[in-house]
């Protein structure tokens, strides 16, 4: 009987462990809303991959500024150290699409 309580009692644990998880999901704005947000949502993930050198899941202000940098280089196709109109659009493009880019 007391191990039949036990039972239920960690049955029911695991019914709101389950439950908070799901609502914590839920708070992600991204994941209840639509497919644009989810592949939104899937590139920011694929960046996040990129960028997190330590894979700690989040990215450090140096391990940004190394991403953009790299990002920089690569965009400035003519090497003048500077973004053109034209080379911008190239980095816009790399940063919304996360599987073009440099060493990529
Ligand atoms: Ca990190
Ligand atoms: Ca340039």
């Amino acid at each position: 009987m007391i191990s039949q309580t036990k039972t239920m009692l960690a049955a029911a644990l695991l019914a709101a462990a389950a439950i908070a998880s799901s609502a914590a999901i839920a708070d992600e704005p991204a994941a209840a809303d639509t497919g644009k947000l989810k592949s939104g949502l899937s590139s920011t993930a694929q960046l996040l991959q990129l960028m997190d050198t330590d894979k700690n899941g989040k990215v450090s202000k140096a391990e940004f500024m190394r991403f953009m940098e790299a990002e920089f280089d690569w965009a400035d196709k003519n090497k003048d150290g500077e973004l053109d109109p034209k080379e911008l659009r190239h980095l816009q493009y790399a940063l919304t699409h996360p599987t073009k880019g440099p060493g990529r």
